[in-house]
Order: structure tokens, then sequence, then C-alpha cells
């Protein structure tokens, strides 16, 4: 029997408990108080939960539980739900892999920027290049990412607005979860997009972003524009306002601790899951950056990571930071995480000016650590370049 883990609540159970939610206007609407406990969500009438009451053996020996008919109204359903939390389980959940892909760092470093861009990039040349195919699955993740992400940035060309709380916001603990489909297999991945607000305590990072600790991935965001010799050298007007709590060095440490907590790590033991750790807003660097850097030109990963043009990149952040940072940043990852990697991208391609409309979005690089966190996981190939 295949084994599902939630991405919501993360309980795992066998296929044969999922329940579904019947989809007939015209059938019983009812307030879900499962669904609503997780969300801290207001009463409101939503189709009837019904269990798939015993199927037949034969059936069972055929087919996986796609479809239920309601034990009301006898129409079939396939939005299937974990038993547990009533979360709408996509289409192959238990069928195929899942892998969750969590997007953090401190507030303003540019994560909503960064998704948007990236699922953007992934849907056309970077889908094109290696043969992918994205898709959205169910309705919430096509909502919320029309409403929040892809509509006010590309349609409206407006910059977004800051990730709320999840202990206000609930769909901030949600996934956006999309399906990719590879030459040869197909995964589900859940995108997890954090509040850089959540990050500043290790209490609420543990309650309010506990899929981190699930992750398969980690995309680390770090703003530069946020690091003191690097602000000495722009000119003021490009500058967000100062904000200690975006503070790369404090929340890698408050990542690490989260590790320790949750998997009872010894000081010695690395963390293990792949992070990339990523320079966002590039573009604003361009004037102090060297004549030759790598982020100049494109990563040319052409239906393969490459690991060459990625190296470049890594070692030239490692360098910046280390003369930034003094080496304190640079230390702590080396001596604290196993799987890691330095990229710079910018999903903007440019500072935004004001209150404008924003002219062109012309994202660089920011299909580099989403590549390498799937190479990681052994969905992509890498060549040498
Ligand atoms: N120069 C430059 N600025 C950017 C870029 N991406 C984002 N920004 C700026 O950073 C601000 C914050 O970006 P968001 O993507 O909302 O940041 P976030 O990490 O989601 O922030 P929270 O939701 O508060 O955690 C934006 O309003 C822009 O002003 C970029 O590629 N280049
Ligand atoms: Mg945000
Ligand atoms: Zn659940
Ligand atoms: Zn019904």
């Amino acid at each position: 029997m295949a084994k599902i883990t939630c991405p919501f609540c993360f309980e795992t159970f066998g296929s044969d408990k999922v329940k579904f939610r019947c989809g007939n206007p015209r059938c019983k609407q009812e307030e879900d108080k499962i669904y609503n406990e997780g969300r801290d969500k207001r009463a409101r009438a939503m189709g009837h939960v019904f269990e798939n009451k015993a199927p037949s053996f034969l059936s069972r020996l055929t087919r996986p539980t796609h479809a239920a008919r309601c034990d009301l109204c006898a129409r079939e359903s396939d939005k299937r739900l974990c038993p547990h939390c009533h979360f709408e389980l996509s289409h192959m959940a238990g069928q195929i892999d899942d892998h969750i892909i969590a997007i953090i760092g401190g507030r303003g470093t540019g994560k909503g920027h960064y998704i948007t861009t990236l699922v953007n990039r992934l849907e056309q040349e970077v889908g094109m290049q290696f043969n992918f195919a994205l898709s959205m699955q169910g309705d919430e993740t096509r909502k919320r990412f029309e409403d929040d992400y892809y509509g006010p940035l590309f349609r409206r060309k407006r910059l977004l607005q800051p990730t709320q709380s999840a202990s206000i916001e609930s769909s901030t603990k949600s996934p956006m979860v999309f399906r990719l489909k590879l030459q040869r297999n197909a995964v589900n991945l859940s995108f997890f997009d954090s509040a850089g607000e959540d990050m500043q305590s290790l209490d609420v990072m543990s309650t309010e972003a506990r899929y981190i600790c699930f992750a398969g991935g980690i995309i680390f965001l770090l703003d530069p524009l946020q690091i003191e010799a690097v602000r000495q050298q722009l000119p003021e007007d490009i500058l967000p306002p100062r904000d200690p709590s975006a503070e790369p060095f404090y929340i890698v440490q408050r990542l690490r601790e989260l590790y320790e907590r949750q998997f009872r790590l010894r000081p010695t033991d690395p963390v293990k899951t792949p992070v990339g750790f990523v320079l966002s807003k590039v573009d604003a660097l361009l004037p102090i950056i060297d004549s030759g850097s790598a982020l100049r030109r494109t990563g040319e990963h052409f239906g393969s990571f490459n690991r060459a043009d990625a190296q470049s990149v890594h070692t030239e952040i490692w360098n910046y930071l280390q003369s930034w940072e003094g080496g304190r940043l640079t230390n702590f990852i080396k001596a604290n995480f196993s799987r890691y990697h330095y990229f710079g991208i910018s999903s903007l391609g440019r500072p935004p000016s004001g209150i404008d409309k924003l002219e062109t979005v012309s994202p660089i690089r920011v299909e580099d650590p989403f590549l390498w966190i799937l190479h990681q996981l052994n969905l992509v190939k890498g060549m040498k370049g």
C-alpha cells in the first residue's frame, strides 16, 4: 500500500485512508471543522466530506483509490483529502515522488519575487532547454499563485506585498504544489514561501515553518543590500532601510538550531539537506563587482546542470561574502552544513524605482539554485561544462 505524507500537517498514512470531498454543488454544503481548525478559518460551507467505504477487494487490487462515490449524492469525486487535516492532496499523491522545497530568508530578501520569476522561467526557456513541463496542482495553488504572485508582478507590473506571518495568514503555511514532468518521470514539488517575519525566532520557526525540516531542498536567500560593507559602496537611493532582523548570519544560525532540535543532531553532525545559499538582488551589485564576473553571463544549463559554471559562481560568491563579512558566515556554513552551494540571482534584473510600474522583469540566473537542488535529488543530470 502506497504511503502518503501530507504536505500540510506532515502526517503519514496509507493511500486507502484518504477521504474525499464531494464536488457536486447541489450536494450538501457543510462547515468543515477539521479543515478550519488547522487554518484559523472562519466557518464557511464546503463540499461534503466522506470516506471511501469498503472498496471491493478486486478494485483495491487493480487500481489505487483515485475516486469514490459520495455517500449522499452518489456522484464520483476525485478530490482526495488528508484524513487528518483535510488538505486536498494532489492527484498522484502516493504514486509519484513528492519533494518539498522551502524558500527561506529574512524579511524583504526577495523570496516572493524569486518564486514568481523562477516559475515563469521554468514555464518558458528553462522548461524548453530541459524538456520540463510544469503545471499547478489544485485550485488553491492556481488561485494563490495568480492572485499573490504572477498577477501582480507579470500582469500588473507591480512589486509584491510582504508575506504575512503564518500565525495570522494560514495560507503561508500551505505549499503551492507543482507537477514537474521530466524526461523520464514526474514529481510533485511543494513550494513553501515563508514570511521573513517568521524567521526571527526559533520558536516561531519551529511551529509556523515546520516544513523546513521536511524539505528535500532549501533555497536560502541572503540580501546583499543588508550587508554593511555593500551599503557603503552603493548609492543610497537604491538601498532598502536597514533591517537587522534580515541579518543572514542570525537566520543561518536559527536554521541550524532548528535541525538540531528536530533531529537531535549533535553539535558535530552536519545538516545533510541540500541548501542553496543565494545572494539575491545581484543587479544592484553589478556596478561594484568585477567586469569578468560570472554574474554577468547566464548559467548555460542546456539540458543538464552546468557544474563548471556553478562552481565559478560558488567561488565568486564565497569570495564576496568573505571580503564583506570577514568569514564568519562562510565559516559557520562550512562547519554546519554538508551539502551546500553558493549562488547569485536577481529576480527583477534591475533595481525597482520607487512606486512606478516595473518596466521589465528580466531575471538573472534564478534557475541555478533550483536546478542544483534537482541535481542533488538525482532528478537532472550534471555536466562538467
Ligand atoms: N534590486 C532588486 N530588488 C529586489 C529584487 N527582488 C526583490 N527586490 C526588492 O525587495 C523587496 C522585497 O521583496 P520580496 O520578494 O517581497 O521579499 P520577501 O523575502 O518575500 O519578504 P517577506 O515576504 O517580508 O518575507 C521588493 O519589494 C523589492 O523592492 C531584485 O531582484 N532586485
Ligand atoms: Mg514574501
Ligand atoms: Zn494533513
Ligand atoms: Zn455529494
